[in-house]
């Protein structure tokens, strides 16, 4: 059965501003915003720790059935907030967002959440080297992964109707090849 309703996922580099979209767009359209990093932590889908990064080593099975038991693959109308995509699958997810900042910006973020050495680095690295959007892009069709920039507050409020706008076309869309 065709879902009524889109998933997205919005991802990224740690603090290039997944929760700030996630949230804004989810309280408009009344999606549900799922922060994966949550719930890994809260649920306990992890091995342990990687003490240097200071991330959560996943375990994406038990992760991967928690989703597939929540309503997201028959309803749709979830935003799954991540700083990775490529376990979810391509049948789950209709819109991929990959948030974009500028390196100073991104420092800045990441320097007053008190990232420092090794974690800071790799985060750095991964946004400069746009690791996430070569992950978007290897993982799901071209035409459903966007690269939206994160720099200011202007970029949240255009970013926020760009994605409500998306919803309303796709609905239309769905709605036409249901009655054709
Ligand atoms: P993420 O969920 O990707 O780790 P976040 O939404 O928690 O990122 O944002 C990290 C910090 O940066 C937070 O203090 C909000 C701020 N921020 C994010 N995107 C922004 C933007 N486009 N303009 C201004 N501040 C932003």
């Amino acid at each position: 059965m065709a879902r009524k309703l889109p998933n997205i996922v919005i991802t990224g580099t740690p603090g290039v501003g997944k929760t700030t979209h996630a949230e804004q767009v989810a309280q408009n359209l009344g999606f549900k915003h799922i922060s994966v990093n949550q719930i890994v932590k809260d649920e306990g889908f992890h091995e342990g720790k990687d003490e240097e990064l200071g991330s959560w080593i996943v375990d994406e099975d038990k992760l991967l059935d928690y989703l597939e038991a929540t309503s997201l693959s028959e309803t749709g109308g979830y935003i799954l907030d991540f700083h990775a995509c490529e376990l979810f699958p391509e049948r789950w997810i209709d819109l991929v967002i990959v948030l974009r900042c500028d390196s100073t910006v991104l420092y800045d973020r990441l320097t007053a959440r008190g990232y420092k050495d090794r974690k800071l680095e790799e985060n750095m690295d991964s946004e400069i080297m746009q690791v996430l959007l070569e992950e978007a892009r290897e993982s799901y069709k071209e035409e459903i992964v966007v690269e939206l920039k994160s720099e200011n507050t202007d970029d949240v409020e255009a970013n926020v109707e760009r994605i409500e706008q998306w919803v309303e076309q796709w609905k239309k869309n769905q709605e036409q090849s249901a009655n054709a």
